[in-house]
C-alpha cells in the first residue's frame, strides 16, 4: 500500500504541475467530502472539525451530507468526480458497496482519503489513505475495562452500531476477542441501535422487557449516544443506570463525561473525531507531491470516574 501511495503521489504531482498557472503558483486545493449525516454528537464534532480546518487553511471544501444513505454518498462522490475535485474524502456509512464508484475515481485520477471509517474492497489502490481510529482496539479496551472493574461474572447487553459499518463490525470483534478468555462474561442480548440516541433508548426498553432482563448487569454500547438513550430507558424502568446496570460505551463526548460524573454511567473509550486537520494535511501533501502515510492512526484514551472531573468536562470541546 505504501509503495502504491508513493507512486500515486508522483502521478498526482504530475497532474498538479499541469494545473499550475504560468507563473507556477499552485491553485487553491479543492476537496470533495461526503459526510454520513448527523446521527451522533461524535458525527457533529467531526463535521465541525472538517469545516473549521478547511476554512482555516483556505481550502475549497465541497461538503455533502448523505443523511445516513449510502446511495447519497455514491451520488456525491460521482458529482465530485464530474467536478474534477483535487481530492475526494468520505466517511463510508457501511463498508461494502463502494467498489464501483472508487474504481471510477481511480480512472479519473482523483486520489481518495477514507475518513474515520474503512471500506471492504477486493483490490488495492482504490483509496490512498485511511485516517481514523482502530475500532477493534476500542472494542478490546471496553472489554478489558469490564474485566478489570466488574470482574469475571456478568451478563452483558450490547447495543450495536450501524449494521455493516466498520466501527460496529470491528468494535464487536475486539470486544468478543477479549471476552473469549473470560467465559463468565456472557453477552445475553445484542441488537443494533444504529448509533442514535433514540434507537439506543428503544432497544434498551426491549432488553429490559425481555426474558433475559434480570441477567443484564453490564451494558456495552458501541457509541455514547446509544448509551445516553439507554440511560433514559433504564431510569424509566425504575433502575439506577451506572449502579444496577454498569454502562460502558465508546466515543468520549461531553454528554457522556457528564453522565459519568453524575454516576449514571461508568466508562467511555475515546474515539477522536477532531481529525479534520489531519485530512487536509494529507490532501495538501498529495497535491505537493510529497510522500504521505497510507494509514494515519488517532491517539485516544479511556475515561472513567477515576479520570473525569468537572474540569475535564468543562474543557471538553464536543
Ligand atoms: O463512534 C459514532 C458515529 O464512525 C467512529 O460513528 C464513528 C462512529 C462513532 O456515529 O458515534
Amino acid at each position: 500500500m505504501k509503495k502504491f501511495a508513493t507512486l500515486f503521489t508522483i502521478a498526482a504531482a504530475a497532474t498538479v504541475l499541469v494545473s499550475c498557472g504560468d507563473n507556477g503558483a499552485s491553485k487553491k486545493l479543492t476537496v470533495g467530502f461526503s459526510q454520513i449525516g448527523a446521527e451522533s454528537d461524535w458525527r457533529k464534532a467531526s463535521t465541525t472539525s472538517i469545516q473549521e480546518e478547511a476554512a482555516k487553511r483556505d481550502i475549497n471544501l465541497i461538503f455533502s451530507d448523505a443523511q445516513q444513505k449510502q446511495e447519497n454518498q455514491i451520488k456525491a462522490i460521482d458529482s465530485f468526480i464530474a467536478q474534477g475535485v483535487d481530492v475526494i474524502s468520505f466517511s463510508p456509512v457501511v463498508s461494502s458497496g463502494f467498489e464501483d464508484i472508487l474504481k471510477k475515481a481511480k480512472a479519473a485520477g482523483i486520489p481518495v482519503i477514507l475518513f474515520d471509517r474503512t471500506v471492504d474492497v477486493s483490490e488495492d489502490g482504490l483509496y490512498q489513505c485511511y485516517i481514523g481510529s482502530d475500532f477493534v482496539e476500542e472494542g478490546r479496551r471496553a472489554a478489558n475495562w469490564i474485566v478489570e472493574n466488574v470482574g469475571e461474572e456478568a451478563g452483558i447487553a450490547e447495543l450495536v452500531g450501524t449494521v455493516g459499518s466498520a466501527p460496529a463490525t470491528d468494535r464487536a470483534k475486539g470486544f468478543r476477542e477479549v471476552l473469549e478468555k473470560h467465559p463468565g462474561l456472557k453477552i445475553v442480548k445484542s441488537q443494533s441501535g444504529d448509533f442514535t440516541r433514540s434507537q439506543g433508548k428503544e432497544v434498551m426498553e426491549q432488553f429490559l422487557k425481555s426474558p433475559e432482563k434480570d441477567q443484564i448487569k453490564v451494558l456495552f454500547a458501541h457509541n455514547d449516544d446509544m448509551a445516553l438513550g439507554a440511560i433514559q430507558a433504564i431510569e424509566e424502568a425504575g433502575k439506577k443506570p451506572g449502579k444496577d446496570i454498569i454502562i460502558i460505551s465508546i466515543d468520549g463526548v461531553k454528554e457522556m463525561f457528564k453522565a459519568i460524573l453524575a454516576g449514571k454511567a461508568n466508562c467511555t473509550v475515546e474515539c477522536n473525531p477532531m481529525i479534520g486537520g489531519q485530512l487536509f494535511d494529507i490532501a495538501q501533501k498529495m497535491m505537493n507531491k510529497e510522500e504521505f502515510p497510507a494509514r494515519v492512526p488517532s491517539q485516544e484514551g479511556v475515561f472513567d470516574s477515576k479520570s473525569i472531573t468537572q474540569e475535564v468536562v468543562d474543557g471538553r470541546k464536543y
